[in-house]
């Protein structure tokens, strides 16, 4: 995977690139990366990068000759690359354009700032529009940075078999199980006695029934779009006994 980020501010991805599974893809080679200033591809001794509205109103807007030399410029450095606006306008990011997304050879990511940018840039220059979440930033690069995080960790060998057994089938589109480490006892709570056990069937029982009730209560809505299998059917029944059964009790 190639990124190639477009910003004005592309200090703000050093951090970034340089800790955690993201540094780590990049060391392994598995991802290579770079952010591209706009500014440098403006005209003019003051390298002015936005102007003011037409038709008035509040606020700038990004000029449309810098950022297009600009993407011309990435798409000649990634010309396999699909090229990414992030925008509250574009499609909802999930897990699962995260994975559709893992699996392309680069991605140029461009990350507006200021009211918008011109209009004419987002048609013929932009393959696809991406929003992640329903509120405002105040430029791109966040959001770049959350589309890079998600798709980097999907990345096959960026994460150790450790780390990418969690991705069990049946926790597919599920909160995952709760997690415990030592001390055994913090807080006056004590970690669930299965766990110390060492019968990993149980365990396996325990956190499939932990992640679906933990889903129920926490996050419903994950329950409607998601069919459920035998096993999470059983679970939720064995829930639903038990709750009517203290209601009997208590009335
Ligand atoms: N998910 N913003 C982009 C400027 C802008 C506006 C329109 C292009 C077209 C956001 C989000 C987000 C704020 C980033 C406005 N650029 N991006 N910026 N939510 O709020 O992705």
């Amino acid at each position: 995977m190639d990124y190639t980020v477009l910003t004005i501010f592309p200090e703000l991805f050093d951090a970034f690139w340089a800790h955690g599974i993201v540094r780590r893809a990049l060391t392994q080679g598995q991802v290579t990366a770079g952010a591209i200033n706009i500014r440098d591809y403006a005209a003019g001794r003051h390298k002015v990068t936005d102007d003011r509205p037409y038709g008035g109103g509040a606020g700038m807007v990004m000029k449309p000759e810098p950022l297009a030399a600009a993407i011309d410029a990435a798409r000649e450095k990634s010309p396999e690359a699909m090229t990414v606006m992030l925008t509250p306008q574009g499609r909802k990011f999930d897990q699962a354009m995260a994975g559709e997304l893992s699996r392309e050879g680069g991605l140029i990511l461009v990350c507006g700032r200021y009211e918008g940018v011109d209009e004419r840039i987002c048609g013929d220059q932009i393959d696809l529009e991406i929003s992640i979440g329903d509120y405002v930033l105040t430029g791109g690069e966040v959001a770049a940075m959350a589309v890079i995080d998600a798709v980097t960790r999907l990345i096959p060998g960026v994460l150790g078999n450790a780390d990418s057994a969690r991705q069990d089938s049946f926790a597919q589109d599920l909160l995952e199980h709760g997690h415990y480490t030592r001390p055994p006892s913090f807080n006056n709570e004590s970690v669930p006695q299965v766990l110390l056990s060492g019968n990993h069937s149980a365990i396996e029982q325990w956190r499939r029934e932990y992640s679906l009730v933990k889903t129920f209560l926490k996050r419903p809505d994950l329950l409607e779009e998601r069919s459920l299998d035998e096993t999470e059917l059983e679970i939720l029944k064995k829930w639903r006994n038990d709750i009517e059964s203290i209601i009997r009790s208590k009335s």
